[in-house]
């Protein structure tokens, strides 16, 4: 069990799409409850937490080693389940994938279907099925890689399990994080979920065709992204119209470059 938010790390696989179809639906339940561990209060769980956190901070600074050596620019899309990052990938894969060598890490508990969306434009992927798990950490990023051998001076993008708490906490390390907040999850959600768009280096507004359809105040979303982060640079898109895709793109490429100078 992990102690920091209190969800499972047992029946983790890693999987290419269209193989281990069997794992689609069925999950290993004969994992041990019975932990080495006892909780005498709160020290043990804050004991825990810290070493969990610790762990994976170690196995991120060996991700993000690994990156900088082969100058792999790698970006952690995060967002509640739903707000379209598989969505915006396909589109963003579509439009840049003859441009740049791209690769995909897809985090879901269960199922091979967004690995098998990205499959289907030819771009390299590896889904990781975290079972009880509700984020990402930096072993399975670590294993992934290990499977999809990302080339030299290519963007990998990792999307992580729809949560909009517990990926904030787990550092992957990528060079940069974006969070993903669809007009149909309310303005409020920047300070009702802090942490996740306190550590986001760029926020995707997406599903923008939907604003004639909804009460959605796009101003009063900045506003509170804002207060929690004073640096989040936003991007207002619209996945299945392509409209403002070229902004995010835009982005891309400055920072692709800006990396390939920091890494050169
Ligand atoms: N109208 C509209 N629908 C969108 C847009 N982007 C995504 N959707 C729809 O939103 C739903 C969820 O999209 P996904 O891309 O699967 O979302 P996700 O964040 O990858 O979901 P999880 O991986 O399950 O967390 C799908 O039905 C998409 O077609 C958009 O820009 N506009
Ligand atoms: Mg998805």
């Amino acid at each position: 069990m992990c102690g920091v938010c209190g969800c499972g790390t047992d029946g983790v696989s890693i999987n290419k799409p269209h193989q281990h179809e069997e794992n689609e639906h069925q999950h290993n339940h004969d994992h041990d409850h019975d932990h080495h561990h006892h909780h005498h209060g709160d020290k043990m769980i804050i004991d825990l937490e810290r070493d969990i956190l610790s762990k994976n901070n170690v196995e991120a600074a060996r991700n993000r080693g690994y990156f900088e050596a082969k100058n792999i620019f790698t970006l952690n899309l995060v967002s509640s389940p739903g707000s379209g990052k598989t969505s915006i990938l396909e589109t963003t894969l579509k439009d840049l994938k003859e441009k740049f060598p791209f690769y995909v890490i897809e985090g879901d508990q269960q199922t091979l279907n967004d690995a098998n969306r990205i499959d289907a434009l030819n771009v390299p992927v590896i889904q990781v099925n975290t079972g009880k798990g509700c984020h990402l950490e930096s072993d399975m990023i670590y294993d992934a890689v290990k499977q999809l051998k990302p080339k030299d001076d290519s963007i990998l993008m990792i999307e992580n399990v729809g949560n909009l708490v517990c990926p904030s906490m787990f550092d992957l390390g990528e060079q940069k994080r974006v969070v993903i907040i669809s007009i149909t999850e309310g303005e409020d959600k920047p300070i009702k979920y802090p942490d996740m768009f306190h550590s986001a280096d760029i926020c995707i507004i997406n599903k923008i065709d939907l604003l004639p359809y909804l009460k959605f105040d796009l101003e009063a979303l900045k506003k509170y992204a804002l207060q929690v982060n004073h640096h989040l640079q936003f991007f207002e898109v619209s996945a299945t119209t392509g409209q403002g895709m070229d902004t995010w793109y835009k982005w891309l490429e400055t920072e692709l470059e800006r990396n390939k100078q920091k890494n050169s």
